[in-house]
């Protein structure tokens, strides 16, 4: 029995009407409205495939396939279902419905693995809510503390804890899971980029994932009247922040050709037409396929932020993430060509410009991740798409690779 397309269709379509923008994209933040209606969605289809339903201490959702050896570590297959404000139906979404579509297949089949399978929806991977990003999947190595549920706030002041309880979730539940409980993490991801549609293969087998820095830095200049103050006796913290945007694009050119250099926020305080800007806010998201190109960047961004720090302009910056290169499993990325080969779909080996949850759960467990074609390469976008065909060709091979896992239990 393999992946049925019109299952897959319906999972994507019900999951991309839990939004705050309808028409106008995806927009989910972690602990909305939106994920609370995504969420139930989810816990609903996880019963349905006789899958044991938690939710951690950060609102990570778990449905558990009872195995022959439950105490065994099992094998989690799934992805994140927050999204970017105005994203598409697919980024995070596609790679939870595969899970959910791997269960459905193990109930058809009437299979008992030998080791447990658990699907998961993680959530706050994008940062959009809380800032950084990856947050689920590192609160599941132990990254995040009681103490950060208390101190890590939304742009309302509203911190994780509130905004979990007000959502009917437990903060007080465990959140990290030990390395040893899981024998293997199998993310599906869209490519998010042009690569596999340019190539016409259906299937890109991950081998390594882009390292990311994240900065959010502050620009403290005099809020003033716009027409009574005399161009010389200014410390506009807008232009100040707009000559170090506007140098972001060489500065990451010269680095290295691989290396993305993105200034994707901004906030100007108080934001009156007539008002010179007083305070800037703006992120500054660094990549590079190589450690030493992210931290060389990081250096040249510094100096180019000081640089501005003059005529009463202040200048600071806070590193909200920062995540090195990872290279994904060997064996699995193996076992994964294996079984794209047996079912006679086309794979190439790819390595990845976004970050992932994967690249996180990589630290404590084998892990490896497949990508499907993105059309037009466009992603972060309402117009994302891929097709249901590629979801399918997916899940037929993490449901064959997850069946030799979940068998393979000494
Ligand atoms: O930013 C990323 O690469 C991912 O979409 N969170
Ligand atoms: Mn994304
Ligand atoms: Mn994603």
């Amino acid at each position: 029995m393999l992946a049925n397309e019109s299952r897959i269709a319906a999972h994507i379509q019900e999951l991309s009407k839990c939004t705050a923008t309808t028409g106008e994209g995806v927009t989910r933040l972690t602990y909305s409205k939106e994920d609370i209606q995504a969420r139930d969605y989810i816990k609903a289809k996880m019963k349905e495939y006789n899958l044991q339903v938690y939710e951690d201490g950060l609102g990570n959702i778990f449905g558990k396939l009872a195995a022959k050896n439950n105490d065994a570590p099992s094998v989690i297959i799934g992805s994140h279902f927050d999204s970017v404000p105005h994203g598409g139906a697919y980024d995070g979404t596609a790679g939870v419905v595969v899970g959910l579509e791997v269960a459905a297949l193990y109930q058809e089949n009437n299979l008992k693995p030998t080791a447990p399978l658990e699907i998961i929806a993680m959530v706050e991977e994008e940062g959009t809510r809380f800032g950084g990003g990856l947050l689920g999947s590192r609160s599941i190595v132990g990254d995040v503390s009681d103490e950060d549920l208390s101190t890590i706030k939304d742009k309302d002041g509203i911190s994780i804890r509130a905004a979990m309880e007000e959502a009917q979730l437990n903060p007080r539940v465990p959140r990290k899971r030990e390395g040893n409980t899981i024998r293997a993490f199998l993310e599906m991801h869209i490519e998010q980029g042009p690569i596999l549609e340019e190539k016409n293969i259906p299937i890109g087998v991950v081998q390594s994932i882009i390292g990311l820095m994240q900065l959010k830095v502050t620009i403290q200049g005099q809020a003033g009247h716009a027409g009574t103050t005399p161009m010389n006796k200014r410390a506009d913290a807008l232009v100040a922040a707009s000559s170090i945007i506007r140098q972001l694009p060489s500065l990451a050119e010269e680095t290295g050709e691989e290396t993305v250099v993105t200034t994707g926020s901004l906030q100007v305080y108080p934001n009156g037409a007539n008002v010179i800007p007083g305070k800037v806010e703006f992120t500054v998201d660094i990549r590079s396929g190589e450690e030493k190109d992210v931290l060389h960047a990081l250096e040249k961004v510094k100096s180019t932020i000081h640089a501005q720090e003059v005529a009463g302009v202040k200048v600071a910056f806070e590193q909200k993430t920062y995540i090195p290169p990872k290279s994904l499993d060997p064996s699995i990325r193996k076992l994964l060509v294996q079984k794209s080969d047996t079912l006679g779909i086309p794979s190439c080996s790819i390595n990845s410009g976004a970050g992932h949850d994967a690249m996180i759960l990589s630290d404590v467990t084998e892990t490896g991740m497949v990508f499907i074609p993105s059309k037009d390469g466009l992603s972060h976008c309402p117009e994302e798409f891929s097709d249901i065909k590629d979801i399918a060709s997916s899940v037929n091979i993490l449901y064959e690779a997850s069946k030799t896992l979940t068998e393979e239990v000494e």
